[in-house]
């Protein structure tokens, strides 16, 4: 990370590395050797190889990358860090955001914080609330480091807990509630899926200053253009479009990035 951006709260870095980038776009490298083109198959480190074409291919026009940690965790044949190394390949001034959905009694949640944070450097990662106050409470100790809360996520599964009546919320409203009172130091955000428009635009209104992780362009069918009018802020930022696969995976992945966050830029400018 970039000195200016260094010791900066979390909610402020990303609204000025936004500003900065003119872009929304946060590409997830979750890479699979199985679906690398073949020239990537020959090197001495395939997926280490492929992430480094990828942001050099994206790095002007990102503003985050998030890594699904699930994506390095299950892959390490030659017993070398490609994760952290992948983390040392981007350039200052993007957010790189860990994507783990970790959490444990906070004893155990602080060893999460200390790797993530300390150990791999993450500026963000994500954070399953389902363990309460004390679970939580490690990953969003310091202001400059930032944590995005599961709230309403992408996957057709998110009905099956977080869409159940609690009273008269939601349980992922009760989430967002819990979520404003546990952001005191201006470092949360949520996870909303794109998949959901119709709610992003009402939870944006709840959070009018969080920043939101946006997955579920692309591959999953979120709408593009629905999520940036409904999820950004009044100021046209703080949300975070994850696009993974269908960029990483095109055929020609710098004109398919340049693509959707021309598209996002369109769309936000239009509001
Ligand atoms: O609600 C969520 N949905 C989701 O897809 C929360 C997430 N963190 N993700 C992650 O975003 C998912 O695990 C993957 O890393 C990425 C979406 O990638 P893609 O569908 O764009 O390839």
């Amino acid at each position: 990370m970039e000195d200016k951006y260094l010791h900066m709260n979390f909610t402020k870095k990303i609204r000025s590395i936004q500003k900065a980038k003119n872009s929304l776009l946060c590409i997830g490298l979750d890479p699979v050797y199985e679906k690398l083109p073949a020239s990537f198959k020959k090197a001495e480190h395939p997926i280490r190889e492929f992430n480094r074409f990828i942001i050099e291919s994206t790095s002007d026009i990102v503003c985050a990358y998030k890594f699904n940690l699930a994506f390095y965790e299950s892959y390490d044949p030659h017993k070398i860090d490609i994760l952290r190394e992948s983390i040392g390949m981007v350039p200052p001034g993007i957010l790189i955001i860990g994507d783990g959905k970790r959490n444990d009694i906070g004893n155990s949640a602080e060893r999460y914080a200390n790797i993530l944070f300390d150990e791999y450097d993450f500026d963000a990662v994500t954070v399953n609330p389902y363990m309460g106050t004390d679970s939580v409470e490690p990953f969003i100790k310091n202001p400059d480091k930032g944590a995005f809360i599961l709230a309403l996520t992408s996957n057709p599964g998110a009905k099956d807990f977080q869409k159940l009546k609690v009273g008269n919320q939601y349980l992922y409203e009760k989430v967002i509630q819990r979520t404003k009172k546990w952001n005191v130091r201006n470092n949360i955000g949520l996870v909303v899926g794109a998949t959901h428009p119709r709610e992003l635009a009402a939870i944006r209104k709840r959070v009018p200053g969080m920043p939101i992780l946006l997955p579920g362009i692309g591959a999953q069918g979120g709408d593009l253009k629905k999520s940036v009018e409904n999820g950004c802020s009044k100021q046209n930022d703080l949300l975070l479009i994850n696009v993974g696969r269908s960029i990483i995976f095109s055929d020609n992945v710098r004109e398919t990035a340049l693509q959707v966050h021309e598209m996002i830029n369109i769309y936000r400018n239009k509001k």
